[in-house]
């Protein structure tokens, strides 16, 4: 059977309208096309005026008052697709598709039950979240995406994966914590993923998948850039989220991101009108989040999800559009037939009553099954297949071993600790071929002049730390492809030359200036590094990456949670430390790197010299999981030095800079001390004043802040017995704390004194030189605690 409603019909409903001239992306503004009617069941809990442009909040649902069903018409969403789109939707589902969509709603509808089932039995724990009520839209995507194309989705999301090919199997042993599941049982609930389906998640946090999807949209058009694809290639991504997630201010950036670079992004707003509990109208001034896209001229439309046919027809003729044109913006009204978790109390503000009410007037399947679109012999079979899948799910997963213990471990990071990175082949084929394709003859050019000018700084002694990163950076990208940089303020350089000469050279694509959210950017950093992109963050003061804390949170997950399915190959590089002096004031004085340390998954370095912070750099660039370095941020320009082009440094090692004399060492005054950032300069500053009292020290860089180099630490400690610690970070909660504590549990017989810390009080840094010198320790600090170590003073 065809389905058909006429287009005609449906200019005659709403009248004549602009279409057929072209109009401009920017004014793609939704017109007032929605019916500000309610259904017949509904009470006027919300009221939509499209031409005013304002939604009404909801008064609490109670028996009678119902949050209504919108009332569109197919006529309205095709009129709208029309002039707001360009596009002329087909009206036409075959029988074959509709039975195909119809399958997939029972198969996740009988999956989340089963779900339901186990996580009574205790076979499933922790937060789940379930998609009853809402599944014609893992329908829609079953029905227009394909393999290749890219899926984000958050942590409602075992549906979307499902509708994305996953095995329904493989995603239930996850959820039971087997060996067998999607990620062997490190994900869990909120974290499936599926390399071979690109399926990227399964996010927990709330909206932080927005940038990720962005990264992945930004992906494709670099593979196309690299002419890893065919010219025919039409992949999109497409990231779900809430619409409560939707206010948050991730969707304004990433539907600017997604306009400025005419990404190929669906955003999908899942609108069940609810936050956990939470009526979103109580929250947000405008749910009508399809609208949102105007601002940034990215075209939106509203879609009755109770309603399976409309939203296949609309689903198609956006994805359609989002593959030809570029972004767009679809938002679903549904609602959830479960708790938000089975966590929640369910009992809040009206909650049991609606879900009685959408059990019995919104549910989708019921809905569909009500059509008459199918026969019950048809809807029959189906429901016999699927039940008849789920029981062998069900065994599968409850049969697959538990993962082993160790594998926690083993998938901490992707490449070992100790990895040497010098004469790493580039894992992209025939990569110097695609350099010298891509770059213009003018290019090439300009970019061997800056090459030569930093390799002669680097012979002569005159190249700064910034100068050394920006070589590596250079040097790097020529090699690998697939090294893309995302900065701010990136064309001029940012403030310390960094990413200079990368946009000039590989192009707005591979090298990106940024609006200023770092968390913005590295999660779209995150988003390449999930397809086959080796992304640099540039974050110019490194307290900005406090913005990021949840990205780089998550990019630490990533390999792990993904049962090593994604690595993350990202090289985040700011500076930091404290700056002595310098007035910086108390936040761009934090310690940032402290920050960090607790993120697992993370190699976190510091360098304090151009030499280190160029071989550190070329090593993370082609590590492959994610990493921090730290530069110390008063000497980025200060500090000169040569730089043996060419060398990677270890990321787990600490440089001795000085070693006390044996003479210092026999007689019991030879202290060690571990510093790092502006910590080396105040202690290599010092060196002499503390040998004026007959004492020496030998001082260790500590290059790797995670992993700690122990050894060195200990080969240090056997000779001398007494460690000081010059902490750029503070009392609670700094690296010297750490750094004290591992100390003390696995190498306390070496000690004769307690470890003495000199780091920064748990005080803001002020301002005023007066005040900053009592909190932030220099090396004034250091003589007195290595003189009070070895002659053993308070
Ligand atoms: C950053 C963050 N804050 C809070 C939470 C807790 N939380 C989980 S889901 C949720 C509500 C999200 O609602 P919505 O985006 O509408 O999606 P829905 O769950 O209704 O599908 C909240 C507050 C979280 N996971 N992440």
């Amino acid at each position: 059977m065809m389905l058909a409603l006429l287009l005609a019909a449906a200019t005659a409903l709403i009248g004549p309208s602009p279409a057929g001239t072209r109009v401009p992306l920017a004014s793609r503004v939704p017109r007032s096309v929605v019916s500000p009617r309610m259904n017949a069941h509904a009470s006027p809990t919300e009221t939509i005026d499209m031409v005013g442009g304002t939604v009404r909040a909801q008064t609490p649902v109670t028996e009678g008052m119902m949050r209504p069903r919108p009332n569109i018409t197919w006529a309205n969403l095709a009129k709208q697709l029309e002039v707001n789109f360009e596009v002329r939707p087909s009206d036409e589902v075959s029988k074959p598709d509709l039975v195909d969509a119809y399958r997939m709603m029972v198969l996740c509808r009988q999956f989340e039950n089963g779900c339901n089932q186990a996580y009574m039995q205790g076979l499933i724990r922790g937060f789940m979240h379930l998609d009853n009520g809402q599944e014609t839209i893992p329908a829609m995507m079953a029905d227009t995406l394909k393999k290749g194309d890219i899926k984000v989705s958050y942590y409602r999301e075992h549906t979307h994966a499902l509708a994305s090919g996953v095995p329904a199997e493989k995603i239930m042993a996850e959820l039971m914590m087997k060996v067998d599941g999607t990620c062997k049982g490190t994900g869990g609930s909120m974290h499936i993923y599926d390399v071979e389906t690109n399926f990227q998640g399964g996010w927990a946090l709330v909206a932080e998948q927005l940038p990720y999807a962005v990264g992945g949209a930004r992906s494709i058009l670099l593979d196309r850039q690299l002419g890893k694809v065919g010219k025919d290639d039409d992949r999109i991504a497409i990231v779900f989220v809430g619409e409560g997630g939707a206010q948050n201010g991730r969707m304004a950036e990433c539907l600017n991101a997604a306009a400025k670079e005419n990404l190929p992004i669906l955003f999908v707003v899942i609108d069940n009108g609810r936050a956990i509990n939470t009526f979103t109208p109580d929250v947000a001034q405008n749910s009508e989040v399809f609208t949102q896209g105007a601002h940034y001229g990215v075209p939106g439309i509203k879609v009755d999800g109770g309603n399976l046919l409309d939203t296949m027809r609309t689903g198609r003729a956006v994805v359609d559009y989002v593959r030809k044109s570029g972004p767009a913006l679809l938002q679903i009204h549904t609602y959830r037939l479960t708790g938000h978790s089975p966590a929640d109390p369910e009992h809040e503000r009206g909650r049991k009553a609606e879900k009685k009410w959408a059990r019995a007037e919104a549910d989708p399947i019921k809905l569909f099954e009500a059509s008459g679109l199918l026969t019950q012999q048809e809807m029959d079979a189906v429901q016999e297949q699927v039940k008849k899948q789920m029981n062998e799910v069900m065994a599968f997963a409850k049969a697959s071993p538990e993962p082993p213990a160790e594998l926690a471990k083993q998938l901490e990071f992707p490449d070992k600790a100790d990895t040497d990175y010098n004469g790493r082949p580039v894992a992209y084929p025939d990569a110097d071929a695609v350099t010298a394709r891509l770059l213009s003859p003018a290019q090439r050019e300009g970019v061997d002049k800056r090459l030569a000018t930093l390799r002669g700084k680097a012979a002569d002694g005159s190249m700064s730390i910034g100068d050394a990163v920006n070589l590596a950076i250079l040097e790097e990208m020529l090699r690998d492809p697939t090294t893309v940089i995302h900065a701010e303020d990136l064309q001029a350089g940012s403030s310390y030359d960094i990413p200079a000469f990368t946009q000039q050279t590989f192009g707005k694509l591979r090298a990106a200036d940024e609006i200023i959210d770092e968390g913005h950017f590295m999660g779209k950093a995150l988003g390449e590094g999930l397809n086959g992109y080796r992304p640099i963050v540039e974050l110019m003061n490194s307290n900005f990456g406090i913005y990021g804390m949840a990205e780089l949170s998550s990019a630490g997950n990533t390999y792990a949670t993904t049962g090593g399915q994604f690595q993350m190959p990202m090289t985040v590089i700011g500076a930091g430390g404290t700056a002595p002096n310098q007035a910086l004031g108390a936040e761009h004085s934090q310690p940032f790197h402290a920050y960090v340390m607790g993120i697992p998954g993370l190699k976190i370095c510091t360098a304090s010299s151009p030499e280190a912070a160029y071989g550190i750099t070329k090593s993370m660039i082609r590590d492959n999981g994610p990493c921090i370095l730290f530069c110390p941020v008063k000497m980025m320009k200060e500090a000169k030095g040569q730089v043996p082009v060419g060398t990677c440094l270890p990321l787990n090692k600490a440089a001795l800079l000085h070693e006390a004399s044996d003479k210092a060492v026999a007689a019991g005054k030879a202290v060690t001390v571990l510093t790092y950032l502006h910590g080396v300069k105040e202690a290599q500053m010092v060196i002499e004043a503390i040998q004026a009292e007959g004492c020496d020290i030998d001082l260790l860089e500590l290059r790797s802040l995670k992993p700690l180099d122990m050894d060195s630490i200990r080969t240090s400690l056997q000779r001398t017995h007494k460690l000081a610690i010059l902490d750029e970070s503070t009392y609670s909660g700094g690296v010297g704390a750490t750094v004290s504590a591992a100390v003390s549990e696995t190498l306390f017989f070496e000690l004769d004194a307690p470890v003495r810390r000199l780091c920064m009080d748990d005080a803001p840094v002020p301002y005023a030189s007066s005040m900053e010198k009592a909190v932030v320790k220099r090396g004034s600090d250091l003589v007195d605690g290595v003189l009070s170590l070895v002659f053993n003073k308070a």
